[in-house]
């Protein structure tokens, strides 16, 4: 296999391309509760996860193809480049865990590197995604299980034994989503269920502030209109009066934390309500709408190994801009 890219770019196109999101639950009253909730506090945020309605989901996808935004198409080249060794990792007959219901397009890529692949368990909080991915997949791959589960896979998770040893995946540096203290306790827990197989983890590289800068502040402003889309989505599914015109995007590197933060900024003194609550944002506050951390190799392996994990081979671009890892979860006795 030696598709380019942008070979590997153009499949991307109409797949049910969203990110694995940690904690996805996005039902209107959660995003009332957790926006009001977020609106109250001295620094304001909002949890990632609301940014995933459908127009959300269609402009991340936007995302995913900008020449900036290099973190999905360097992942899908690090699994196309390295499959072999990739599947001699894992070995054969595997039980593939995918944390969340993400992009088929990566998984397949996996699946097809894999020597008789058994099993495939997507695991999402949404039934509706997983389903329609089941679906196709079971289309395509007529021997391999597809049992689809609807569960949160923050808290603890059981799974039914499976027919062969259980590799977990979790691509698109969804990882960074978490904070440390998060993350930490999401790897805990896999590392658990994963016992006797292993982690295929995807996480986006600590680089040169610029590139990062360029990545979440595109030319085309399809960023900015991601984050924005936000406050549509209250306006819509809340009856809030956010005026778009009065919040700009900003996205910048805060290098001690290596994370990129992404906040909406109030242009003026000025008041919003939300679900009939009053809110006031004076000039320049910002709410807080999200953090992708960034890793070294030395970091993530330090992080994977207090989480009960024996770091094993990682692939990288060229330019180490993204990084795969191979973790294995020990089995316990
Ligand atoms: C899917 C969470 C990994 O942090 O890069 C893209 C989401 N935010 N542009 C990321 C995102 C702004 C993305 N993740």
């Amino acid at each position: 296999m030696n598709r380019t890219p942008d070979d590997l770019l153009l499949d991307l196109r109409g797949a049910a391309l969203r990110p694995a999101d940690p904690l996805d639950d996005d039902t209107p009253s959660d995003f009332g509760r957790e926006l009001q909730a977020g609106l109250s506090r001295p620094a304001k945020s909002v949890p990632p996860k609301f940014f995933y309605d459908a127009e959300g989901s269609r402009l991340f996808d936007r995302i995913c193809a900008l020449p900036e935004y290099y973190p999905t198409r360097t992942e899908l080249q690090i699994l196309d480049t390295h499959a072999g060794e990739i599947a001699a990792q894992i070995g054969p007959g595997a039980d593939i865990v995918e944390f969340g219901a993400g992009s088929l397009t990566k998984v397949r890529l996996l699946l097809d590197a894999l020597e008789v692949p058994r099993r495939y368990v997507p695991i999402d909080i949404s039934g509706e995604h997983l389903e329609a991915a089941a679906r196709r997949l079971r289309a395509e791959r007529p021997a391999l299980q597809v049992h689809p589960l609807v569960a949160d896979y923050t808290g603890a998770l059981s799974l039914p034994a499976g027919p062969g040893r259980r590799v977990g995946f979790f691509p698109g540096s969804t990882l960074g989503n978490f904070a440390p203290d998060e993350a930490l306790r999401f790897l805990r827990s896999a590392a658990s269920l994963l016992r006797g197989g292993g982690l295929l983890l995807g996480v986006d590289m600590v680089k040169d502030p610029a590139l990062l800068h360029a990545a979440y502040n595109d030319a085309q402003g399809v960023t900015a209109a991601f984050n924005l889309n936000l406050l549509r989505r209250a306006n819509t599914e809340l009856g809030a009066d956010f005026d778009l015109g009065a919040f700009h995007h900003a996205a910048f590197y805060n290098a001690p934390l290596k994370r990129i933060e992404m906040h909406l900024v109030s242009r003026r003194d000025q008041e919003v309500s939300v679900l009939g609550k009053a809110y006031r944002f004076a000039e320049g506050e910002t709410l807080h709408t999200e953090n992708s951390h960034k890793f070294t190799v030395d970091g993530l392996k330090a992080l994977a190994t207090e989480a009960g994990f024996i770091p094993g081979r990682v692939w990288t671009d060229r330019d180490r801009l993204f990084s795969l890892h191979w973790l294995l979860a020990p089995p316990s006795w």
